[in-house]
This record gives structure tokens, sequence and C-alpha cells, in this order.
């Protein structure tokens, strides 16, 4: 299939990190305009910086990059960027993953956060034709105690989210640590997601199936470690939010001829593919899909099963979702 082709074709992407959209651009624009210093001569040193041999070294410059976030308006242009990059992707439906507490943390209130990136959402309808709705995500490497007050300060804005995620440094930090806060997430009548299983173990997925009742697995590409996991993967149909461009970027994999997408296809797992964090990890959606499918010889018909599993891994409703297969 070629650019061209792919482009056109309706999808969903279920797995990006609204924070991991920040494009050197905009960082130094933005780093300009609220006066903050950035450790780089330019946008080549930028660029030139994001080499990353595990998912901590990524993390230290994602968070480093937040700190030009400031106002609801640098929110607002940071979704914007990306739903108009999805309008020219042909995504269609995008749920968008952001970090409330590397905001909070850093003194920006979380009104602040979710105001800005609303309002692009919410003009993408308009504008754009195109549905987006928001899952927060708390850092696992924070304390239980933290997740638990920004699941508080998060209450007055419930309606704007479909869904909770748990995201940030995975080893050391297994789902269960968050089984207290994922159980008022499910009383909230809210979907779980959980990062596990992309430097962690196959044992963080079954964490974050039997602790977090998790409705979609992020990553999830060390399943294949545990054949009983995969058969219950595959029974329950979990869909697994798998981001080849990450994997390689962080070094899960070597390169992406030795990433195992066809092996995860061919035990009849529910795939998508995603771009995680496109400005640091080199791509976007159609990048992404398309040299996977080129590095493990998928063909055509693989290629639209894997955006057919698109729409049936969201969290749109049942309608809405059989409009798109
Ligand atoms: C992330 Cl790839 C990945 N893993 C865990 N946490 C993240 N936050 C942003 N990207
Ligand atoms: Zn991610």
């Amino acid at each position: 299939m070629d650019f061209a082709t792919l482009k056109q074709l309706p999808k969903a992407e279920l797995h990006l990190h609204i924070e991991g959209t920040l494009e050197p651009e905009m960082l130094f624009q933005l780093a300009d305009k609220n006066q903050v210093v950035l450790p780089y001569a330019d946008i080549d040193a930028v660029r030139a910086a994001y080499q990353f041999n595990s998912l901590q070294d990524f993390l230290d410059l994602y968070y480093q990059g937040m700190s030009v976030l400031q106002t609801a308006s640098d929110f607002y242009d940071l979704t914007w960027a990306y739903l108009e990059r999805c309008q020219a992707d042909g995504v269609v439906h995008t749920e968008i993953f952001f970090d409330p507490q590397g905001h909070t943390v850093r003194g920006i209130a979380i009104d602040v956060v979710i105001d800005g990136i609303s309002r692009a959402i919410a003009q993408a309808h308009t504008r754009l034709g195109l549905s987006a709705s928001l899952i927060p995500c708390f850092l696992r490497h924070l304390s239980e105690q933290d997740a638990l007050d920004t699941w508080q300060e998060l209450q007055p804005h419930l309606a704007h989210f479909v869904a909770v995620g748990l995201d940030s440094s995975e080893l050391g930090h297994p789902p269960e640590k968050f089984e207290r806060v994922f159980a008022l997430v499910r009383d909230a009548g809210l979907k779980v997601v959980a990062h596990a299983g992309e430097e962690g173990p196959a044992a963080y997925i079954l964490g974050a199936l039997d602790s977090l009742k998790a409705n979609r697995i992020d990553h999830g590409v060390r399943c294949l470690e545990d054949k009983a996991l995969v058969d219950r993967l595959v029974a329950e149909q979990i869909p697994l939010t798998v981001c080849p461009f990450s994997n390689i970027k962080l070094k899960v994999f070597a390169d992406l001829a030795s990433s195992n997408l066809q092996a995860l296809l061919d035990a009849g797992l529910c795939v998508t593919i995603n771009s995680d964090d496109p400005a640091y990890f080199g791509g976007y959606i159609n990048d992404n899909i398309l040299q996977v499918a080129a590095a493990q010889q998928l063909n055509d018909e693989q290629i639209r099963v894997l955006l057919g599993n698109s729409f049936k891994a969201s969290f749109l409703p049942e309608e809405q979702k059989q409009a798109f297969l």
C-alpha cells in the first residue's frame, strides 16, 4: 500500500500522549514566549538529543519539554496542531492521553490544562468533523496517594474523559500499586487503560488485567512471553495499542524487522498501531503503519485489519464504531 492510499483510509488513534506531540519548533516558540531557558542551541540540537537507551532516558526529556507549556492557550495550540495533523492523516477519531501530574507538580492548575485541550477538541469537532476524547493518566513513578489526590482534582472534569490510564516509568512500578484508585475510576463509570509490557514483563500485563481490570493494554508487546496470557487476551479480545517507533527508539527491539507485530497478529490478538510520542519518536501514525508493515511483510489485508481494529478497540459508542467497520 502506498502512503497516499493509506492516508485517505479512515483510522482511529488510541495511544497518543499530547505532550509527546510537542515538535521542536513549538518547543522553541513557547520557550521564547514563556521565558523558559532550554539546554539546546537550536532545533537541530534538539533533534540530535532525541537518542534514547531506555524509557527513562526518553521520559527525562519528555518532562523537560513539558516545562514550556504554561497557559491554556499553550495547551490549545499544542492540541490543535495535533488535531490538524489528524485530519491530514485520515485519523477520524482519537483518544488523547495527557499527564495531569506532569503539570500540577510544576504549579500549573489542572483547569488550565483541561480548558486548553478541551477547547481544541471542541473546535476540531465543529471545524474538522473529527471526534476526540480525553484520557488523563496517572504517573506510576509517583505514589498511590499522589494518584488519589489527582483523582480528586479531576472530579469537576470527569465529563471530558472516556477512561483513565497509567503511564511513565514502568519497571519497579507494577499496576498493583494503583489498584485502589482504579477501583474509584471504574465506580465513576470510566474505562481503564494501562501501559504494560513494553519495558516491563508480561506479569505487568496480567497485573493490569487482574488488579486494574484494564479494558485495553497500552503496548503489551511482551505478552508473547506468557502463552496463557496470550490465550486470555485473545479470548477476551483485550486490545493492544502497539507503537512500533516507540519500541525501536526505546530499544525494546533492535529494529522494525525484529519487532513481533506479525506474531501478535498471527496469535489472533486485537492489535492497533499508534504513534505514542510522535515528536520524540520520529513519525506520526501513517509512518508507523507503513514502515512496520514493510519490515514485517504485512499485506494490504492485514493493514486493513489493523485499521478496523482501531475502531473496534476504541471507546466510541457501539453504533459509531459500526459506521466505520
Ligand atoms: C510514554 Cl512510551 C511511554 N511509556 C510510558 N509513559 C509515557 N509517557 C509518555 N510516553
Ligand atoms: Zn505511551
